[in-house]
């Protein structure tokens, strides 16, 4: 079987494992080439109370410029952190470019959380970001960007089950066919994740929570969700596969006391995601 690639758009931070630095070894070890596109370049990300930040949006045309003139086309495509309303719009001529009809194309629209945009979000950005999700077939949100999206209020962040299949419908009416809210608290001592695929009853993959939120969970979990759905596993699948296997790895951070935000050890259940 011819080998597929994915571009992964999304910044090059050396510490901390997040974006690039944990998707590509990821999708690796599931048999898929990984093509970065650097947005950014950090030597950690941004919870260290330091850090070295060069943004690579001026660069960006001349560098998937080349790709273009080698006529490349991607089997699946994945961005996350996106900085400015310009490198959105990098984004969308990329996929309009690159992206096969049955191409795979996961964003995780990554804006904010507890019901609280990023300090580096504009208006102007959550419209762009608006525009962005209508090309994504897998979305990966958590409540807040939900909500952001939909222009709802995020109140107190508790919505039903009927509600939340209220609103991925209305999401998935504009473009992406599936889609998890990752993250949802419940009960204290769980996390659930919420996953509408179009045209399917919803389900739910319920995970227990363990000790505190970590940085760059959502990053392993978009890359084994986009891994598994491109090796051809359902989404439900995928989504199962991707927070059970970020819990292993929390519970191995925390068994061994590791910072919140040096991110997720996957480095030592790689295997776990490898398949003959
Ligand atoms: O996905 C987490 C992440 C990615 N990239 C950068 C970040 C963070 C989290 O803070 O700062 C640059």
């Amino acid at each position: 079987m011819k080998q597929k690639k994915m571009a992964l758009i999304n910044d090059v931070t050396g510490f901390g494992r997040c974006s690039v630095a944990v998707m590509a070894p990821i999708v690796s070890a599931m048999k898929i080439q990984a093509v970065t596109i650097p947005t950014a370049i950090l030597s950690t990300h941004t919870q260290f109370p330091e850090y070295f930040f060069d943004d690579y949006t001026p660069k960006m045309r001349d560098y998937i410029q080349t790709y273009k003139n080698l006529n490349m086309e991607f089997d699946g495509i994945a961005t996350g952190f996106l900085g400015s309303k310009e490198q959105v719009e990098i984004v969308i001529d990329f996929i309009q470019t690159f992206a096969k009809k049955d191409s795979m194309v996961l964003i995780d629209p990554v804006m904010g959380d507890y019901g609280q945009l990023y300090k580096t979000y504009t208006q102007e950005m959550c419209e762009k970001m608006k525009e962005l999700v209508c090309h994504a077939n897998i979305l990966t949100p958590n409540l807040t960007e939900l909500c952001t999206l939909l222009d709802m209020d995020y109140g107190t962040g508790k919505f039903s089950t009927d509600e939340l299949h209220d609103m991925c419908r209305e999401l998935s009416e504009r473009g992406p066919e599936n889609i998890v809210v990752t993250g949802i608290p419940f009960h204290k001592k769980q996390i659930m994740n919420y996953i509408y695929s179009k045209n399917e009853d919803p389900q739910i993959v319920m995970v227990d929570r363990i000790g505190v939120d970590r940085s760059g969970t959502g990053d392993v979990i978009s890359s084994v969700i986009a891994g598994m759905y491109m090796n051809g596993h359902s989404f439900y699948d995928a989504v199962s596969k991707a927070a059970k296997f970020a819990s292993k790895c929390i519970k191995y951070c925390e068994d061994n006391q590791v910072p919140s935000h040096w991110g997720l050890c996957f480095e030592m259940y790689m295997k776990d995601l490898m398949e003959d």
